[in-house]
């Protein structure tokens, strides 16, 4: 992961300058800690009412229903830790009514998980996976599943990466 390179550089910089000032220790190890959250991208696509604003909002603010349909994207934060490691993901809340899809697909670049909300009254939640650009990990959500088992899914692809 790209933060993860960075954190390396910081690291490597926190020994070159050990013999320097203390400031210059003090700025470095600022810096290090500020990084400690890694974070990652998240996005939620699928066909409309297949829950995805219900997911982020369930996992943000509790219990919420009826909400109304997510134009273009919808970008929130959620930070939490998994064993000694600090994360932040950033949920990319993609709209599926045809009508509000905003910019679409192109949200979806630079996504480190995508999420395919599926509705299993429909046969055509595939068209959804042309949205995934190529070696961009995704898993299918069916409508209905817990936000408890939605975000274990997403731990455990980070337990993956780290
Ligand atoms: N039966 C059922 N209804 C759900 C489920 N998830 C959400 N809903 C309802 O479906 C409606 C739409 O849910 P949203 O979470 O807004 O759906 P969405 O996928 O974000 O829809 P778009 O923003 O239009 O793409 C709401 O009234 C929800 O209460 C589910 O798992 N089962
Ligand atoms: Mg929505």
């Amino acid at each position: 992961m790209p933060l993860l390179g960075i954190k390396k550089i910081v690291q490597r910089k926190i020994l070159h300058f050990k013999n320097n000032t203390l400031k210059q220790h003090v700025v470095f190890l600022y810096i290090y800690k500020t990084m400690q959250s890694q974070e990652f991208k998240v996005t939620l696509i699928g066909h409309t009412k297949t829950g995805k604003t219900t997911f982020v909002s369930n996992l943000l603010y509790g219990d919420l229903h009826n909400l109304p349909p997510t134009l273009g994207v919808d970008v929130k934060p959620f930070g939490f830790k998994y064993g000694d490691c600090k994360y932040r993901i950033m949920f990319w809340d993609c709209a599926g009514d045809p009508r509000f899809l905003g910019l679409g697909q192109k949200y979806v670049v630079g996504s480190d998980i995508v999420l395919i909300f599926t509705d299993p009254n429909r046969d055509d939640n595939d068209v959804f996976l042309e949205w995934v650009p190529h070696d961009t990990p995704y898993e299918y959500v069916s409508r209905g599943t817990s936000t408890t088992d939605i975000l274990t899914i997403i731990k455990n692809k980070f337990v993956a990466y780290v």
